[in-house]
């Protein structure tokens, strides 16, 4: 038997067969072996994309993944999502990495993570780095019927098997990350398994006619419908279904946990995210409903949710989803479904195409048209009041965004966690095309650096921008070494405003809650200002170019020098106000 018989050769046969071409990673002593098979010229086509920090390997491939569509393969009975493998360290960097794990499970990431371990054989010592892996993992992985989806490998006969199930879990709807701890002496052995393709479970699930009839009736009844949809839309591929049934019932669609392109941002429907922080604040929408249809989301993702008088009392809410988790979980439904929202969102515009008569479709017209004009109101409103800003000569996010927006090719792909200044941001930026605009999600601090990197590694040859604030930058502020290393020219723009501004606004929210005054001192842990943060020089020192730019007269400049090198990445450090 020669050496690339063993576990840790086959592991990787086993990766390439199914697909997977590449791993983030970052390595330690009992991941030795494994990643010294990587130097096997079979595995040349193989990238390992270096991070220095686990928060940054593990958000660089989460937006890989976002990113990557499906594909099929010779020998694939349909095209499907390759998970994106995850190399972690022991315990140690299992531990760093666990933040962003829990990112990609709420966000439905289908990802691998692999850690190692010293070896079966040291079982009893209880030696440095000794550790339950699969227990540390378990909050953060996808769940299936037979629980958290974390394995350990404890025989080679069962290596491929576990690494397929691994990669057939994570990649079957609904995606999520799984983990897999490797043994060093378990991948060191003969691996006695054949390599054989993985393939995800088919999971196109319609409901029966009668249930599509049922949703039809009730929505075709409503006057106030209500569409609240998440990031399962884009799982599924169903924006145009989404849009076809809200725009038959003029109903306002509103995001719950909704970070991709689910419906474009232009469509006079899309009102909206309904905000990830108070629920109070998605009642005002919520509760003027009387027929709600939640597709593909959660219900709802905020941190301080409203457990009553989310909805009206009478509301009839239908909720269709693939994950039977969070169908009904908080509020009762008329109508609960487990289903895929493509076929579903596609039976139920028929269904409504076949049953709406005159009136209910003058109506519908009447509600989109209002719908349009409030929308169209607001973004003139919104853009004159930008304006009104440039006047006083200071720097003003939405200049610079507009300056931006001027020079973007069509295919060009945004990572958005841009927090406080998102809002100004994306007013000028194109959020339309599904795959091209992705939002932070899950409340996981410093996505925004690895999220441009990870896009980049997916589409080197499109314009990469990513954005983050100061207090997203700083935290995993190592992704820009990856950058320079692998030489991804994604851009970056560090929205430095020198505090965790937005810690800022939710405080006081709270003191209004307490009828509180809202002019007391914010705690001083909430600014960023001493030591000041060069993040032009922190990008130098990790082999990225950069700018500041403190005056508005600097923008175009800085853009002619960040979007003048395709291959090379750069960063502009965007001095921003501190106010609120
Ligand atoms: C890992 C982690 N640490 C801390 C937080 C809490 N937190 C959420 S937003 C935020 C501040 C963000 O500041 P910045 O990125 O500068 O954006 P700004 O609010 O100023 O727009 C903090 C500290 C978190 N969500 N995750």
């Amino acid at each position: 038997m020669t050496n690339r018989d063993t576990g840790r050769f086959a592991f990787f046969r086993q990766v390439m067969a199914d697909g997977i071409t590449c791993m983030f990673g970052n390595p330690g002593s009992s991941e030795e072996n494994l990643l010294d098979a990587l130097n096997d010229p079979a595995f040349k086509d193989f990238s390992y994309y270096l991070a220095l920090q686990e928060g940054s390997v593990v958000g660089m491939a989460d937006a890989y993944a976002r990113a990557t569509p499906a594909v099929q393969l010779p020998g694939d009975p349909a095209p499907w999502r390759r998970p994106v493998l995850v190399q972690l360290h022991s315990y140690a960097g299992l531990a760093n990495g666990l933040g962003m794990m829990y990112l990609a499970r709420r966000g439905y990431t289908p990802m691998v993570v692999i850690a190692g371990e010293a070896g079966l054989r040291y079982e009893a010592m209880d030696g440095q780095m000794a550790a339950d892996l699969p227990a540390i993992a378990r909050p953060f992985v996808k769940s299936d019927q037979n629980g958290p989806c974390a394995w350990r490998v404890v025989d080679a006969g069962s290596l491929l098997r576990l690494t397929r199930r691994a990669i057939k879990t994570a990649a079957t709807p609904p995606y999520g990350p799984v983990f897999l701890a490797l043994p060093m002496d378990v991948l060191d052995q003969p691996a006695t398994e054949p390599v054989a393709r993985t393939i995800p479970v088919a999971s196109r699930v319609l409901p029966d006619r009668s249930v599509i009839a049922a949703a039809a009736r009730l929505l075709a009844a409503a006057q106030h419908p209500l569409i609240l949809m998440g990031d399962g839309i884009t799982a599924a591929g169903a924006q145009d279904e989404l849009a076809d049934v809200a725009t038959q019932l003029g109903a306002t669609v509103w995001g719950g946990n909704d970070s991709e392109v689910n419906l474009p941002v232009s469509h006079p429907l899309y009102a909206g995210a309904l905000g990830h922080m108070f629920g109070e604040a998605s009642r005002t929408v919520t509760s003027a409903a009387d027929v709600v249809l939640a597709c593909g989301t959660t219900l709802l993702p905020e941190v301080f949710p409203l457990a009553d008088g989310v909805f009206a009392p009478n509301a009839k809410l239908i909720h269709f989803d693939l994950n039977e988790a969070e169908i009904g979980k908080n509020f009762p439904t008329a109508i609960a479904a487990l289903a895929d929202p493509k076929p579903t969102l596609a039976a139920l515009a028929q269904e409504l195409g076949q049953i709406m008569d005159a009136g209910q479709r003058a109506t519908a017209r009447d509600r989109l048209a209002h719908q349009r004009q409030a929308k169209e109101e607001a973004r003139a409103k919104a853009r004159a009041a930008d304006q009104t800003a440039w006047q006083n000569g200071r720097l003003h996010i939405s200049q610079f965004a507009k300056a931006l927006a001027a020079r973007l090719p069509p295919d060009a792909m945004i990572f958005d966690e841009a927090l406080t200044s998102s809002p100004e941001l994306m007013r000028y930026l194109p959020q339309d095309r599904p795959g091209h605009y992705f939002q932070t999600r899950a409340g996981m601090l410093g996505t925004g650096l690895p999220g441009a990197v990870g896009l980049k590694a997916a589409y080197p040859d499109r314009l990469v921008i990513g954005f983050t604030g100061d207090g997203g930058g700083i935290s995993t502020i190592q992704a820009l070494a990856t950058a320079a290393r692998h030489g991804l020219g994604a851009k970056f723009v560090v929205c430095n405003n020198r505090s965790y501004r937005i810690l800022k606004y939710n405080l006081r929210n709270y003191w209004q809650a307490l009828q509180q005054p809202a002019n007391q001192a914010f705690p001083p842990s909430f600014d960023l200002d001493r030591p000041e943060l060069r993040f032009d020089k922190l990008a130098e020192g990790l082999g990225v170019a950069a700018l500041r730019v403190e005056r508005p007269d600097e923008i175009e400049p800085a853009l002619d020098r960040a979007l003048q090198q395709p291959n090379e990445p750069f960063l502009i450090d965007l001095m921003l106000s501190s106010e609120l």
